[in-house]
């Protein structure tokens, strides 16, 4: 099957050659675009689910159009773009965040962790894009010069972290980008928000990605002006990443690779951790099988962080949920969708 889709996504990249076409705009079969909103450096699920979505560029299913930071600092520049070009991908974008909330553990930066390793020569280990990140853009600009060129109701944003982007991208005014507003852009431009979020039955426990930037989450949440489906904290929490896959070398094809790599830097191995951010990457792009889909429902934000769904069929929020066969059939997929090997590694060898 890998196969098959490897080859149907050379045959794309061929006819889309023959005709010219280049750019995404007026071409019928160029796949959507894909925005990965995520606060890489703090746990390492980004990381994974960020492999995935290389991925899924690989397969010809996605544009991965940026890689968006809530994450204040360089070093989750530096790593987004050691990703990107590890993958053979160096040219997607990044955004970053000024004044983005502040994280509480430095410590454990797994991002500044992988930035600073070096070969037996004491150069740095793995490549990367750019000289300097002086020029990385403000997510919100980006958001908006993407927004305006693609098609609409074509676009995909998953938001695996903070919600401080997409809540400046929502309050964003009419510009030299384009002469909508934020809210309207995203009206026009945006088919779904996938986001790792909250609770879906706990409405009493704030959730990390929540209430770091509760203002942001409450608006994000309750006025994104489009379809928002949620991977609640316990669907991650039922989902645990092997360890025994990390330190299979042979599951990974070119090592080293920063990924695993962030992984044995998070925390001592060996240890299992949470899909949070993997199942939210895994609905966007292949939708719902394996998984439940709740009522749709208004959601309500705390002002601590706290996530209450109320069903309301009129409602454009959804979560997803999960039983312990669906758990195991997703655990396959995303082990399969992570150690995968890279098309720039295949036309390496
Ligand atoms: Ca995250």
């Amino acid at each position: 099957m890998k196969n098959n889709i490897f080859a149907i996504a050379l045959t794309a990249l061929a006819l889309s050659i023959a005709t010219g076409c280049s750019s995404a705009e007026g071409q019928a079969d160029a796949p959507d675009a894909v925005i990965f909103e995520t606060d890489l450096g703090n746990d390492v699920d980004d990381a994974l689910a960020l492999a995935m979505l290389h991925n899924y560029v690989d397969q010809g299913k996605i544009r991965l159009a940026a890689v968006m930071l809530n994450k204040k600092g360089v070093e989750p520049m530096m790593l987004a773009d050691i990703i990107n070009t590890y993958y053979g991908h160096p040219d997607i974008e990044i955004g970053t965040v000024s004044e983005g909330v502040t994280c509480g553990n430095e410590d454990s930066n797994y991002a500044k962790s992988v930035a600073e390793m070096t070969d037996q020569n004491g150069d740095a280990l793995f490549p990367r894009s750019h000289e300097s990140y002086d020029s990385i853009p403000e997510a919100t600009k980006l958001y908006r010069k993407i927004l305006a060129s693609e098609p609409d109701s074509s676009v995909t944003i998953i938001s695996v972290g903070f919600s401080t982007n997409l809540a400046r991208l929502l309050d964003s005014k009419a510009d030299e980008i384009s002469p909508l507003g934020g809210r309207e852009l995203v009206a026009k431009k945006v088919k779904l928000l996938s986001a790792m979020a909250g609770s879906g039955t706990d409405p009493n426990t704030p959730e990390y990605n929540v209430y770091m930037d509760a203002a942001a989450a409450k608006k994000v949440f309750s006025s994104w002006p489009g379809e928002v489906v949620m991977s609640p904290f316990e669907v991650g929490m039922a989902i645990n990443y092997p360890a025994t896959v990390i330190e299979n070398d042979s599951l990974w094809p070119s090592m080293p690779n920063p990924v695993v790599e962030a992984y044995k830097c998070y925390q001592p191995m060996p240890y299992d951790r949470p899909t949070w951010d993997l199942t939210s990457v895994l609905y966007a792009i292949e939708g719902a099988e394996s998984f439940e889909l709740s009522q749709p429902s208004v959601v309500s934000v705390g002002e601590n962080g706290t996530t209450a769904f109320t069903p309301d069929s009129t409602a454009t929020r959804r979560y997803l949920k999960v039983d312990s066969i669906g758990a195991a059939n997703i655990l396959e997929r995303l082990i399969h969708l992570t150690t995968f090997t890279p098309r720039a590694v295949l036309v390496n060898k």
